[in-house]
């Protein structure tokens, strides 16, 4: 299985918790981005975060895989404050492919792709990055990146 993660941290050591998905997927990484500063998405007044992509091919279910980063959030201590607010260690899927067949779900348990990662650009610039001829929603990653606010693109540095 084929699959995109984005990692993001605003809290504490930023580098390091980053680092623990880095290790867990050490084996199996495939293509891997910079890591990139990123402004707050969706709530502004937080801190900057440090943002990456991860591509990686896995065994097991789409399920194991969340599992597998929900233990990482879980080792980074992560309390969930609210929705779109700071967070040690995010661990997201933003898409999986599977013997060539790209896996939709709308379960809210697991939803794919991940439904906003078309309209961020801290996911779609270390996408690029990593996966330059990668496809989402029928459109590649460049396109979408062509398509996002210029300032929401002038945020995003790679560090
Ligand atoms: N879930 C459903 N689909 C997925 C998926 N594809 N990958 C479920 C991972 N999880 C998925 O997530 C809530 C539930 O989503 C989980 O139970 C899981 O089963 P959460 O991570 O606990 O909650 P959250 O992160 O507060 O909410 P949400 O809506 O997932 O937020 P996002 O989308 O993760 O966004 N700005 C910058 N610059 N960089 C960031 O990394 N991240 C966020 C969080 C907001 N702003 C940001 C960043
Ligand atoms: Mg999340």
């Amino acid at each position: 299985m084929h699959a995109v993660l984005s990692i993001g941290s605003n809290m504490d050591d930023r580098y390091a918790l980053l680092n623990t998905v880095i290790e867990e997927f050490k084996d199996e990484i495939v293509a891997q981005s910079s890591i990139y500063s990123t402004p707050p998405w969706g709530i502004e007044d937080q801190d900057e975060f440090l943002n990456a992509v991860l591509v990686v091919e896995v065994e097991g279910t789409p399920l194991e895989l969340l599992r597998r980063g929900q233990k990482l959030e879980e080792a980074a201590e992560r309390v969930r404050v609210r929705k779109w607010g700071p967070r040690t260690l995010d661990v997201d899927i933003v898409q999986i492919i599977d013997n060539g067949e790209e896996i939709l779900s709308e379960d809210p348990e697991l939803t794919l792709p991940h439904p906003w990662a078309w309209q961020r650009a801290f996911v779609l610039i270390p996408w690029l990055e990593a996966e330059p001829d990668a496809v989402l929603h029928g459109t590649t990653i460049a396109e979408h990146v062509d398509n996002l606010d210029p300032t929401d693109i002038e945020g995003v540095t790679k560090i």
